[in-house]
């Protein structure tokens, strides 16, 4: 793997979107007890469907660490590859490498993108200490891929922080890209700077806010998503009393006023929320605390939403949560995806852990093998 002295951009290079046709798809396997509920034993099986549905029509590596090897081994199908990889948690979409490419098609090139990792907002605040081990995933991804890398670790991004369409447009959230434990030294405009040589677009959507309550500084892979060029899904909540409701007004209200790096103006499909999700004492039982605090108390609202799926080649794998929104959810999903299967995997397991099948899923594109 060789580093390259350049930007994605000036190379030709640019990060394709999540709905275009690709090679596969990057997961790391649950374990550690103070994200993942009693040891992780039902995050693990959780994990194991969301692969089983992606797995169905693309590649997929799953990562395990020496002690979870050999369950992560025999708790997939043999066709899945199993990799011993060392990291700190389970959330490939924020640190394994974004693939940039210079085409479309069996032609093409791909290149990795290490941005630097501190686990959501390091010292400030971040939510777990250390994250050496997931920073240095993305190096060690490019290397299992033989795919050279552009480093900028020095410009701290997650994954779930940006949606782009593959034709220039990114958008993003002011609350998670300009929180002070990201790049506080760099101005918005600098931010935007960055993402322009980096994901190769011309043209950044700035949403205020995401998903109330999202540790993450609310990423937008939870409250925004492309579906095809030019038109998104927005969680949505029609309850006034809902704090939830206005931050996706104000999303709305971004999103109707502006267009696209082409000039075309976004078509908004509203994805209602389920009811509010909130942690049951029992769960909270079976997490351990971190640095003597519990990671989650009692009646603490997660941040659920539909948003939070990965497109397959041939399927959709969304998050269902027992709430009587979950039909209508795939209903519009199944609308805005005809080609594809809709595969709805109960998630309440990966949202105790503090993210949906959009943030364990790292999406990798087609090239030239
Ligand atoms: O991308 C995400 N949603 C990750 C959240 C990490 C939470 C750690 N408990």
């Amino acid at each position: 793997m060789k580093v390259i002295n350049s930007t994605p951009r000036a190379d030709g290079f640019y990060m394709p979107a999540e709905f275009s046709p690709h090679y596969g798809c990057i997961m790391i396997f649950p374990e550690r007890s103070d994200s993942w509920q009693y040891g992780g034993y039902a995050a693990r099986k959780a994990f194991v469907r969301v692969a089983e549905a992606i797995a169905k029509s693309e590649k997929l590596t799953v990562c395990a660490s020496s002690k979870q090897y050999e369950n992560a081994r025999r708790m997939l199908p043999e066709h899945i590859r199993v990799v011993e990889m060392s990291s700190n948690d389970s959330w490939a979409r924020d640190y394994a490498p974004t693939f940039v490419t210079n085409g479309k098609g069996s032609g093409a090139e791909i290149r990795g993108v290490n941005w630097g990792f501190n686990a959501w907002g390091g010292l400030v605040d971040g939510l777990y200490f250390p994250w050496d081990s997931d920073d240095k995933m993305a190096r060690k991804l490019c290397d299992l891929y033989e795919k050279d890398m552009y480093d900028h670790s020095d410009f701290i991004l997650e994954g779930g922080s940006i949606h782009v369409d593959g034709e220039g447009t990114c958008i993003t959230t002011e609350a998670c890209l300009l929180s002070p434990g990201r790049n506080p030294s760099l101005t918005k405009e600098e931010i935007e700077e960055n993402l322009r040589e980096y994901l190769g677009v011309e043209k950044i959507i700035w949403l205020k806010n995401g998903i109330y309550g999202d540790e993450t500084n609310e990423h937008v892979d939870n409250i925004c998503a492309f579906v095809k060029p030019s038109e998104v899904v927005l969680a949505w909540t029609d309850d006034q009393s809902d704090p939830q409701y206005a931050l996706s007004q104000s999303c709305f209200e971004i999103l109707s006023q502006s267009t696209d790096a082409k000039g075309r103006p976004f078509k908004i499909h509203k994805l209602h929320c389920p009811k509010p999700v909130t942690v049951t004492p029992e769960e909270c039982e079976g997490l351990d605390t971190m640095d003597f605090n519990p990671t989650r108390t009692p009646g603490e609202r997660l941040a659920a939403s539909y948003v939070n799926f990965y497109i397959a080649n041939k399927a959709v794998v969304m998050p269902f949560f027992g709430d009587p929104a979950d039909e209508p959810a795939r209903r519009l999903l199944g609308e805005l995806f005809p080609e594809r299967e809709i595969i709805a995997v109960p998630a309440r397991d990966i949202l105790i852990g503090g993210g949906n099948i959009h943030c364990i899923t790292q999406q990798i594109p087609i090239f030239e093998e």
